[in-house]
């Protein structure tokens, strides 16, 4: 079963939107980029389409370009961040860990990473 939620219903819609406050680090026509208020790494950003999809596999199957333009964002943040070194992490299904149902990559960055 795919776990969706209405758009108006929807978190990060809302910080899309601005109805929702968030730390802005990167916007155009259809990302949104933003700090993560939970970080779990000394730079922890969220990169979202501002089109709304469940998870990435909803993402890539409707419009795989705009999937590689939130891979090569997070590329962008990690060369300015740390030279580059990245983990990307897009967690899917509610028992993965997917608290919020509007596809985001999390980007962690900034510091060395042991495991
Ligand atoms: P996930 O568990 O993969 O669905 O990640 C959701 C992330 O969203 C989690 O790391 C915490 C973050 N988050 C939840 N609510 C907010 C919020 O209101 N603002 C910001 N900036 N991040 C949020």
């Amino acid at each position: 079963m795919v776990e969706s939620h209405a758009e108006d219903d929807c978190l990060f819609c809302g910080i899309i939107a601005g109805r929702v406050p968030s730390e802005k680090v990167y916007e155009d026509e259809s990302l949104y980029a933003f700090k993560d208020v939970n970080p779990k790494a000394a730079v922890h950003v969220l990169i979202v389409p501002k089109r709304h999809y469940a998870n990435v596999a909803e993402l890539a199957a409707a419009d795989p370009e705009l999937l590689a333009s939130m891979v090569i964002k997070a590329q962008d943040i990690a060369d300015q961040a740390f030279h580059g070194a990245y983990r990307l992490i897009f967690n899917t299904g509610k028992d993965a860990g997917q608290s919020v149902f509007h596809v985001h990559a999390h980007v962690l960055t900034g510091e060395v990473m042991d495991e």
